[in-house]
């Protein structure tokens, strides 16, 4: 019994010290860290990456997202097909009730089409998105670019 709740108090540390100024809070909804890779100025698209944590008893959706910077903003999902990984466009993503929805490379992302501004898309830059989710409405969060994805050394990464 000690020993099993050391253990969870030793996994659960890195994620209350995660938890810093890049919050943003819309209901029971709580959106951390929102990021995105710093890509070269001639890249068509570029994604933005968050964790999205649900404190409350009931279940909500993530709609869509929008960002000044570009045309349209899509909610992306990376599938297998046979060999190839790809990814496609989703209606809505589920946030579950008392869980988390993590939107990471080679899973769910949001997805910026038509690029109008590249000015902020550069390493140590922030711009506006906003997600806007069933029952929580809309929230605004400020994305930080980085060269290097933040949590280096996860095992989804690949190179661009
Ligand atoms: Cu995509």
């Amino acid at each position: 019994m000690l020993k099993s709740s050391l253990l969870l108090a030793a996994l659960l540390l890195p994620v209350f010290s995660a938890a810093n100024a890049d919050d943003y809070k819309a209901g029971d909804l709580e959106v951390s860290n929102p990021w995105s890779q710093e890509l070269p100025p001639n890249a068509p698209t570029v994604a933005a990456y968050f964790v999205i944590h649900n404190t409350g008893e009931t279940a909500d959706r993530l709609l869509s997202a929008e960002t000044p910077l570009a045309e349209k903003a899509e909610l992306h999902e990376h599938v297998m097909q046979g060999d190839l990984m790809k990814m496609q466009q989703v209606p809505n993503v589920d946030v579950p009730a008392k869980g988390e929805l993590t939107f990471a490379p080679m899973a769910y992302h949001v997805m910026l089409l038509g690029l109008k501004d590249r000015s902020l898309l550069a390493d140590g830059k922030q711009f506006p998105l906003t997600l806007t989710f069933e029952k929580a409405g809309k929230v605004e969060v400020q994305v930080s670019v980085h060269k290097a994805p933040p949590m280096a050394g996860h095992e989804h990464m690949h190179a661009q």
